[in-house]
Parts: structure tokens; sequence; C-alpha cells
């Protein structure tokens, strides 16, 4: 018999090296010490043996099946420490690795302007007004004094709908819209937003562009208020004296009609806005009284002041969206 219970033992002993799962380790200390196991079918054997040899024998069975049942606990705790060690390490979280960095965009630098724009005309008391990028002939040239065959509207070459409609040339007719909504009452707008034109795409041209228009309708405004207007805009938005030169021109919407340039890095003059006094003709039409009221519009160029500001060498730049170039100005919002 204790042949037989060392057998026992040993077997037990290999078996568990063998094993590393829990369902492995319940199966196979029921084969050796559940209600059917080794050790049990040994138990129901005593009742054939003699009442002198039942004692001992139980005893040493005893001692077999409390050696087994320490062996099976030591396995148990075993795999389940290393379940555990498992467990951890597919959960951990290096906090040591870098972080996954979200990129923040910016506003587009002609947004950016147009917002620096906006903030310094809203300080001198203006409204910022909207209108439709899909323009009636009406609006974009007959309200403003050009009528059907004019020279001038050759100036801005124009892509058209049908015969009526065209995408705006201008932010020009947003005046005549205003002007039409106030009803003889003062008129102190911008108005900034895209325009289109045929114009052959160059350095300094694009076929669509931004313009901010102004518009300044009261009693006894002069050229002065216009002159002064410009100065200080330009003053503001270069932060320093740029030159500037005002060159007579001529608008059919405005009369006397003025072209403002700025000196550029490189010492060319560029032509940043237009402008001039609202012409009697535009003032009647919109449904002011020339004899009472007078007026100043401007008209600026919204790429080109930056072209200026950060010396960029081609209009393009604003519109291929070429990170490379678009983070190189940070500012706004
Ligand atoms: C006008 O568009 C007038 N409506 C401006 C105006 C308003 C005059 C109110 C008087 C009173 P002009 O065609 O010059 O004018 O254009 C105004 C500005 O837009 C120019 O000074 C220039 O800065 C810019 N500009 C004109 N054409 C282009 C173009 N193809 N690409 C980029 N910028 C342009």
């Amino acid at each position: 018999m204790e042949n037989r219970l060392i057998s026992i033992k040993n077997k037990a002993v290999e078996a568990l090296l063998s094993i590393d799962q829990m369902t492995d380790l319940n199966n196979l200390k029921a084969s050796f010490l559940g209600k059917k196991g080794e050790i049990a079918e040994l138990m129901m054997g005593l009742k054939d043996l003699s009442n002198e040899e039942k004692p001992k024998v139980g005893k040493l069975i005893n001692e077999t099946k409390q050696v087994l049942e320490a062996l099976f606990e030591e396995k148990k705790a075993q795999i389940e420490a290393k379940e555990i060690a498992i467990k951890l390490e597919k959960e951990a979280i290096d906090v040591t690795l870098p972080g996954i960095k979200k990129e923040i965009g910016t506003a587009h630098l002609l947004s950016q302007i147009v917002e620096d724009l906006e903030a310094f005309f809203i300080g001198l008391g203006y409204e910022v007004k909207e209108g439709p990028e899909i323009e009636t002939d009406h609006y974009n040239f007959e309200m403003l004094n050009l009528e059907q065959g004019h020279p001038a509207r050759a100036m801005q070459d124009s892509f058209y709908i049908d015969p009526n409609r065209l995408l705006r040339t201008h932010t020009s007719p947003v005046q005549a819209r205003t002007m039409l909504q106030s009803e003889g009452k003062p008129i102190q707008i911008i108005c900034p937003g895209k325009v289109y034109r045929r114009d052959d795409d160059d350095q300094t041209h694009s076929h669509q562009f931004m313009q901010v228009e102004g518009l300044v309708i009261g009693k006894d405004i002069s050229m002065a208020n216009l002159k002064g207007t410009l100065l200080a805009f330009i003053k503001h938005f270069f932060g320093k004296d740029r030159e500037i030169r005002l060159r007579p021109s001529y608008f059919p919407f405005t009369e006397p009609s003025v072209e403002v340039d700025v000196f550029s890095e490189d010492g060319r003059w560029i032509e940043v806005l237009g402008a001039g006094m609202v012409h009697p003709n535009v003032l009647k039409m919109g449904g002011y009284n020339p004899d009472e009221v007078q007026g100043f519009a401007f008209g600026i160029g919204v790429e080109r002041l930056g072209i200026l500001k950060y010396a960029i060498d081609d209009i393009r730049q604003f519109y291929t969206n070429d990170l490379r170039f678009l983070k190189q100005f940070k500012g706004g919002r």
C-alpha cells in the first residue's frame, strides 16, 4: 500500500509540472482528490481490510491526501499569481509615453486681415454689412452710375450667369443696397467679401479676391474726412508710417476719385484701394439729396494689404492651401 501511495504522489507531482491553466488544475485535482478520484477509491477499499490494518492504512491514505491537497493549493496559488501578472501587464498604462498632440489650426491670413480691419472700423463707429456674391446687373453696375453700354464697365470684366446676373465684380453694390435700406438716414458701414473678375492671374492679380468696402454718408462730409480715415487706417494696419500716395483716378460712382498706393519693401508702389466722394447720381438713386448730404466711399483690396505687410511674393499663395505658407501666420482668433 505504501508503494501505491508513493506512486500516486509522484504521478500527481509530475502531472502538476505540466499544467499552467486553472481548468486543467481543477480536472487534475478531481482525478486525485474528487469523489471518484484515486484517493476516494483507496478509501473505499478500507472496508475490506482487517480491523487491525484499517487504522494504519487509513492513516497513510490520509497523510497522502493531505500532501496532495497541499500540492494542489500551492499550484493554484502559482497559477493565480501568474494570471494577475499577465492581466496587469495587459492593462498597464505607460505614463511616460509621448501623448497624442492635437494640432490647433488658426484663421486663414485673409480672415485675420479682415478681422483686423473690422475691429479697426468698428472702433470708429462703423457697422459691418454683407451682401450677395451673385449680384444683379442693376446693383453691381446701374445703381453705381454705370448704365448698360457704359465704357467703364470694361474696367471690370465680369463673369455673367445670365444677362441680368453676375458674380459681383466689387463690393460696391452693398453701398447701393444699404442706401435703399437706410431711407435717407446717415450711414457708416464697411462690407468685407469675395469678388470676381475675368482678370488674368499674375503676382498681384487674381480672378477671385477680397475687398472691404466702406461707405459714409451724412452732413458736411468732405474729402478731408476720407483722407484722414484712410491715413488712420493705413497707420493702424502697417503699424508704422508707411509712405502712401493718393493718385487722382476715375470711378463712375465717385467724383472726385483717387487710388491709394503703398510703397512696398521691394521699392514698388502697389495700389491697395480705390476711393472718392460719392457721385451725386449715386446718392440720388439711393434716395439721398446731394444738396443736403455728402458721402465718401472706398474699396480696399485685402490681398494687396497682406502682400505689402508680410512681403508676400505672389497673390496665389493665399489660395493654394500650402501649410508651410499658412503656418507662418498664427495670429488671429
Ligand atoms: C473698385 O473695385 C471700386 N469698387 C473701389 C471703389 C469703391 C472706388 C468705392 C471708389 C469708391 P478697383 O477695380 O480699383 O476699384 O479695385 C479696388 C482694389 O481691389 C484695388 O485697388 C486692388 O487693391 C484690388 N484689386 C483689383 N483687382 C484685383 C485683382 N484682380 N486681384 C487682386 N486684387 C485686385
